[in-house]
């Protein structure tokens, strides 16, 4: 059996930009990956043969981001039983709003775990996926938690520095 990875799928290379920083938190916690440019519209059959083809190679969780009409990841979701992250992207005059709806507005059975609109989602859909992993990883899991209690130390020195400057220490 082949390695589990995550695959991330995008509606339109113009979404890469958006879609970097979860590539990067993959990359940060070593999570074998995949991206792939496919649409829902403009290449439906692409995009279930690469979701078919991914789910048999021994993809775990599918991360799909997309703008406007933003089906990509409700497409997926219907087409396997692995975990599904949406990232809506903000690509039209609606700011991502359009995207968030049409990516979070699944029904009953087939679920689409939605981020954030944007970069912010992105970051999160790695974080989320590294966590969907970590379930059945006890040393991803030490790693993400390691990262967190990091992330609280840093966040209670900046409390301390500020409370330094403004003469409350
Ligand atoms: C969506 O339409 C894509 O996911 C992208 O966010 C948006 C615009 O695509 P392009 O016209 O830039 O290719 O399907």
């Amino acid at each position: 059996m082949s390695k589990p990875f995550v695959a991330i799928l995008m509606g339109s290379v113009s979404d890469l930009p958006t879609v970097q920083p979860a590539v990067d938190i993959l990359r940060q916690f070593d999570i074998p990956f995949e991206a792939k440019v496919t649409s829902a519209h403009r290449t439906p059959e692409r995009t279930h043969e690469y979701v078919r083809d991914a789910e048999r190679r021994g993809c775990v969780v599918f991360i799909a981001a997309a703008g406007m009409a933003a089906h990509l990841a409700g497409t997926v979701a219907g087409l396997v039983v692995k975990p599904v992250i949406g990232i809506p992207i903000s690509a039209g005059p609606l700011q991502g709003v359009d995207a968030l709806l049409s990516t979070v507005q699944m029904p009953g059975g087939v679920p689409v775990a939605t981020v954030a609109i944007g970069k912010a989602g992105a970051k999160n859909a790695g974080y989320l996926a590294a966590q969907i992993l970590a379930v059945s990883d006890p040393n991803l899991a030490e790693r993400i938690a390691s990262e967190r209690r990091d992330n609280a130390e840093a966040f209670a020195a900046a409390d301390a520095r500020l409370m330094d400057q403004l003469g409350q220490g």
